[in-house]
């Protein structure tokens, strides 16, 4: 593992740090608007005051922090894998190149001493057949603060809250009571726990550390100007029986039904998700500042 140097130096200095993850790059959005994106959000959190650490596999070595170069190869490179916790140990010894998912993010950004973590939508369970996202466990056993917009909504998000709460990752909504949707900003199921600045979230995050609380505490941030959840829900619908005619499923089901997302919806999807992206990147460095506050 190597750390960026601007990232080892904030750490050693106690400013705030923000890892971002990379499968939103490499996977969850299509060329040119992934490199862009992927720039915009390292922007965010500079300009909230926070040093922006992107996390990928870059030919067989995690690299916590890339430079401009590598932010770009790795956008443009068509080979680059998706790495989850399953195919990680693979991935290095054979050299590969690949975007991190939350699970795989979550993981090395706690191995790097990094508190806080900004990403989009979290995995969780998909609709029949089983299939649950490495991201849920992975939430449930390391101590990490994660911003996100909710489960992505082509998962079950009830069976998913449901998962949540067994696992005993704790739930913040960010000035909600509701589970944000993702590209919607509300669903009708009811959160554990509300707080309403990012200090208070920093101050929730700090008691469960100091509690020794093994999971992470995931901070559930509404997506401004989302769009409605019904109709989210009639394309996540037909996205999902084409996979399932179509035979498409494992780590190819996420990013296949997020692209027919985008078509359904003739790039609204896209919209919504590069803008909750830059929102939890903007939250995240906030979160990031308080907690670096003594
Ligand atoms: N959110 C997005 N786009 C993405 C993802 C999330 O807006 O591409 C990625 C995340 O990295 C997440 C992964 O961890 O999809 C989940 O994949 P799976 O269901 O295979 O675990
Ligand atoms: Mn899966």
């Amino acid at each position: 593992m190597r750390l960026h140097p601007e990232v080892a130096r904030a750490l050693a200095e106690g400013r705030p740090v923000v890892a971002l993850e990379s499968t939103v790059i490499t996977h969850g959005l299509p060329r040119p608007l992934n490199l862009a994106l992927a720039r915009r959000l390292e922007a965010v959190v500079r300009e909230a005051g926070a040093t922006p650490a992107t996390i990928a596999v870059m030919r067989g070595e995690v690299a916590v922090g890339l430079d401009e170069e590598e932010l770009e190869a790795l956008a443009t490179d068509p080979s680059a894998d998706k790495a989850s916790l399953w195919n990680l140990g693979a991935l290095l010894a054979q050299k590969k190149t690949a975007g991190t998912t939350v699970a795989a993010t979550t993981f090395l950004a706690h191995r790097a001493g990094l508190k806080v973590f900004a990403t989009g939508g979290i995995g969780g369970v998909h609709p029949e057949p089983y299939d649950e996202s490495a991201d849920l466990i992975e939430l449930s056993r390391t101590p990490l603060l994660v911003v996100s917009a909710g489960p992505k909504s082509i998962l079950n998000l009830s069976a998913t809250l449901e998962r949540l709460e067994s696992l005993g990752v704790g739930l913040l909504g960010y000035q909600t009571n509701h589970l944000p949707a993702f590209h919607s900003p509300q669903s009708p199921y009811p959160l554990p726990a509300r707080v309403n600045s990012a200090l208070e979230a920093a101050q929730a995050f700090r008691a469960a550390r100091s509690l020794g609380l093994p999971g992470a505490t995931l901070v559930l941030k509404p997506i401004s100007q989302g769009l409605p959840f019904e109709q989210v829900q009639r394309w996540v619908e037909e996205a999902t029986q084409e996979a399932a005619r179509r035979g498409i499923g494992g780590k190819a089901l996420t990013p296949f039904l997020l692209r027919r997302l985008s078509e359904l919806s003739a790039g609204q999807t896209d919209e919504a998700n590069l803008r909750l992206l830059e929102e939890n990147a903007r939250l995240a460095a906030e979160i990031a500042s308080a907690l670096a506050q003594p």
